[in-house]
């Protein structure tokens, strides 16, 4: 059954033809995702269309023009690479007043973009996904190492900056969050704790110019890379709202922690979650296939501390969450944040106990 709502949203976009199926993606923490299919005269067009979280990205003008100025940047660096510009990024379609975004009656927002045909995307990865995605992000990092960064807004500010989110976000949960949900989590708030001096790192290094700041993705999931279901090769990176002046390590570390952890993001059964050494190495050569002529020493010294960092991050960030009630990222069931940042400060821990041979893949991937 197609939703009346939904069909009169996307009556406002430039898309012709008659809405004839329309299916719910609910795969990220953040936005809500449709895809949706029009019937022009016989032939299927396929978009998405996506709600985007206002409380989470309070200027959309600004996000919406990032967007658009980095789909324009890339597709001609595609099209002179002799890609196909129609798969290797997102294409999104205006208004028919000429907006980037639709904004409702109730005040919700919507964007459309082509659906790339023929793709998929895993939650879950194999060694050889790791090593595809890691390419796509590492290819994504390069061609946009000339993009003029000053012209990007910060569409959430201090995102990565792990310090200022424990000081300011975890500090307080914890002083002011529910005494009930307090009284569940006291080891990881601890374990968090104890680990609060390395939390600077690399921000303190960015500050002291010791680390390149980039045009940086900062959200590298697995599922923000799609592929070709034939094929298997990574087609391209989607999920652009936090593109922004940032670290290569970021990107480079949140990939690891969603990829190479053994388990799912949000495994209750901590004895399944580890870091698969075997997805580490992959994702490493994917990306350092692509993004290593310009790293400096500095970035890949850090290149498996920033797995762990990036680890701790979002486990910090879940268990802030859970403390504060569940407004930030959408949940399934009350103790999911809870879960998540438990799988999370599992996952970092053993990290810690692997950190040595994770260097050693390194040096050997760059030393080859
Ligand atoms: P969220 O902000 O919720 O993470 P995403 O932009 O990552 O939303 O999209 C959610 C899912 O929708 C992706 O994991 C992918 O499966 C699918 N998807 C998004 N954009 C496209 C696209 N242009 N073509 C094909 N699939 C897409
Ligand atoms: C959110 O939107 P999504 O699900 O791709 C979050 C990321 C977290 C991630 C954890 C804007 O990403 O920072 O790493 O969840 N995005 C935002 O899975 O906060
Ligand atoms: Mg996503």
């Amino acid at each position: 059954m197609i939703d009346k709502d939904i069909e009169n949203i996307l009556s406002n976009f430039c898309c012709d033809g008659a809405l004839c199926a329309l299916e719910t993606f609910n795969k990220g923490h953040i936005n809500k995702t449709y895809h949706v299919c029009f019937d022009d005269c016989g032939a299927k067009n396929e978009y998405i269309l996506q709600e985007i979280n206002c409380n989470v990205f309070k200027n959309v003008d600004a996000l919406m023009d990032n967007i658009f100025s980095v789909t324009d940047f890339l597709r001609k660096k595609i099209n002179e690479e002799g890609g196909n510009e129609n798969r290797e990024t997102l294409h999104f379609i205006k208004t028919r007043n000429g907006s980037k975004y639709y904004t409702a009656a109730n005040g919700n927002v919507y964007r459309l973009y082509i659906f790339v045909e023929n793709s998929v995307s895993y939650d879950f990865g194999t060694a050889e996904l790791l090593f595809q995605s890691g390419m796509a992000f590492g290819k994504f990092q390069r061609r946009l190492s000339d993009f003029p960064a000053e012209n990007l807004n910060e569409t959430i500010p201090d995102f990565h900056n792990t310090a200022l989110r424990y000081e300011n976000e975890f500090l307080p949960a914890v002083a002011n969050g529910s005494l009930t949900r307090k009284n569940m989590c006291n080891n990881e708030i601890d374990f968090i704790i104890s680990r609060k001096d390395k939390l600077p790192r690399l921000t303190k290094m960015a500050a002291a110019g010791a680390l390149p700041v980039r045009v940086t993705h900062n959200d590298t999931k697995l599922n923000n890379v799609i592929f070709d279901k034939d094929s298997g090769e990574a087609i391209c990176v989607i999920d652009l709202d936090t593109v922004m002046p940032g670290l290569l390590l970021y990107d480079f570390g949140d990939s690891i922690r969603f990829g190479a952890n053994t388990a799912a993001e949000d495994e209750k059964d901590l004895s399944k979650v580890g870091i698969s050494l075997e997805n580490f190495e992959a994702y490493a050569r994917g990306f350092l296939s692509q993004a290593s002529g310009s790293l400096t020493q500095a970035e890949s010294q850090n290149l498996a501390f920033s797995a762990w960092l990036m680890t701790m991050e979002v486990g910090m960030r879940f268990l802030t969450d859970f403390l504060n009630g569940d407004k930030y990222f959408s949940t399934a069931y009350p103790e999911h944040n809870l879960v998540r940042a438990k799988c999370q400060l599992k996952l970092a821990l053993d990290m810690e106990n692997n950190m040595e041979k994770m260097n050693e893949i390194i040096s050997s991937i760059l030393n080859a």
